[in-house]
């Protein structure tokens, strides 16, 4: 599964809602699709969009908070997941598209690609609903029960390891 195409299945579900991206290839892609300005795609900061989609659906529980996250990302940042599921907003979804790499800075291998199980651990880590979806009918199902769910879900995606040719400068970056 690409995640390009991934996305465009699941963006009817993500145009008006609070996304919450990591940088890099995911960013670009979504932005190409069709940026929302209720979509925020955090720059540099590595890891850490969970950490922020938890503190805006903590915050703004009338609203449903979709974190797009990478497997680098959350391998990063793993307590993250402890975090969330100890506070358990039912208002967010994290979705992770596990590439098994480091794409946006070269392709370098992650853990995933020698065995690490990113929802093994979300299970390990308590987080309520852990799914893992890696087909487009899969991710599209998996998506659309996660947010009537009303339940802290992660899902865990496989994605090909491929990205758009060029996204170093996308509009998104200035200022
Ligand atoms: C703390 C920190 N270390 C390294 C980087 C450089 N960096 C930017 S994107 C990226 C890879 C992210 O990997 P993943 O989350 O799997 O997303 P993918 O690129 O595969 O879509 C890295 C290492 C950074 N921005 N911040
Ligand atoms: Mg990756």
């Amino acid at each position: 599964m690409l995640r390009a195409d991934a996305l465009q299945v699941i963006y009817p579900e993500l145009k008006d809602r609070i996304v919450v991206t990591i940088m890099g290839a995911v960013a670009a892609e979504l932005y190409t699709i069709g940026h929302r300005p209720n979509f925020f795609y955090l720059e540099h900061a590595m890891g850490l969009a969970s950490s922020m989609g938890l503190g805006i659906a903590l915050a703004m529980p009338q609203h449903k908070v979709i974190v797009i996250d990478g497997d680098g990302s959350l391998l990063m940042n793993l307590g993250t997941l402890s975090t969330m599921a100890r506070y358990k907003p039912g208002n967010l979804l994290h979705l992770v598209f596990d590439n098994e790499s480091l794409l946006s800075v070269g392709g370098f291998p992650t853990a995933t690609s020698t065995g690490t199980d990113l929802a093994g651990i979300a299970r390990a880590s308590g987080v309520p609903s852990v799914m893992e979806a890696n087909t487009l009918a899969s991710l599209q199902q998996s998506v659309k029960d996660a947010l009537a769910s009303n339940t802290l879900t992660t899902i865990i995606s496989k994605v090909e390891a491929v990205g758009p040719k060029t996204f170093q400068h996308p509009p998104y970056y200035q200022a």
